[in-house]
């Protein structure tokens, strides 16, 4: 598979070791806005874990499984105690060789990067409802309405875990310099204590910071826009059963479009802990604004 938004090694293992040159590589491509692909960096699964891909034995209402490393905490499971054990060991068991992963892959971000949520994703993408800020078919780079990263990366491990030989289909959209120029200009700038009064009404978890108020603003003006995502130069990249990617969401335009069963681990970076901080989308904002978002 050629692609340019990818970057392919083929590694086997998640406790394999890289020489600096490797290292030096992927880092430089992943800040760069290309996606880390490994295509036979498989999670293997027990039997007993096997049997708990069904989405049945997830709670109605919840869109995937989450685990918190640092609490222990699952959620999102509808099931006996016998079985969220089963998966929760399944999960933390990704959290622990994604974190291995990427401390011998990436060892300049190991001072700084903080892990967050693990999920379990078993839902099928293809033909789910939602509004279409949640519709993540739709081209986007990431940010939580909820949830203000304040200029802290946020990277993600993937890995297709489904049994039936079905790829995870996403596409990949244009470079994030581009999105700012075409996007930027039609958003709305913050307006001053709006950012309070969210997180009074619990509506953010902390005070959503300038950055935060334009990053969702382009995420939902990139969904919003048919015409963007028909247009825009795009490419489908197929990410077969058995393979393992990671990615800068907040930085590479994505769309997930189809596929079942995805392991997926979320760890956020400050921009400094980075190697080129300039690269990041705050850096991109702050030269695009002229002035200072966090
Ligand atoms: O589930 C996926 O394949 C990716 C969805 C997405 O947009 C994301 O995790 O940021
Ligand atoms: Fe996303």
């Amino acid at each position: 598979m050629e692609k340019r938004s990818l970057e392919e090694l083929d590694i086997r293992s998640w406790d394999e070791t890289f020489d600096a040159a490797v290292q030096n590589k992927m880092t430089e491509a992943l800040e760069g806005g290309k996606i880390l692909y490994f295509p036979s960096l498989s999670f293997s699964l027990s039997p007993q874990e096997l049997l708990l891909l069904d989405p049945e034995k997830m709670s109605p209402k919840s869109k995937n499984i989450s685990f918190d490393l640092r609490s222990n905490g699952l959620q999102g499971m509808q099931c006996t105690q016998e079985e969220e054990e089963v998966m929760r060991a399944m999960i933390k068991r990704f959290a622990i060789s994604s974190r291995k992963l990427l401390d011998a892959l990436i060892p300049h971000y190991q001072s700084s990067v903080i892990q967050a949520k693990t999920s379990f994703r078993p839902v099928e993408i293809f033909g789910r409802k939602s509004s279409y800020r949640k519709d993540d078919t739709r081209l986007h780079v990431d940010s939580f309405p909820s949830n203000p990263v304040k200029g802290q990366r946020i990277m993600r491990v993937f890995t297709n875990i489904n049994p039936n030989g079905q790829p995870r289909v996403w596409r990949a959209g244009e470079p994030f310099k581009d999105v700012v120029e075409k996007i930027a200009p039609r958003v709305s700038n913050p307006i001053p204590g709006v950012n309070h009064l969210l997180k009074l009404l619990k509506i953010t978890k902390s005070l959503r910071t300038p950055y935060d108020h334009y990053m969702l603003q382009i995420h939902d003006e990139m969904k919003r826009d048919m015409n963007y995502q028909q247009t825009v130069p795009q490419e489908e990249i197929q990410f077969p059963p058995g393979s393992s990617w990671i990615v800068f969401t907040d930085l590479v335009s994505h769309a997930a479009m189809s596929g079942q069963h995805v392991l997926e681990q979320t760890f956020y970076l400050p921009a400094k802990g980075q190697k080129h901080p300039e690269y990041s989308p705050l850096a991109t904002l702050e030269r695009y604004f002229n002035r200072q978002l966090i």
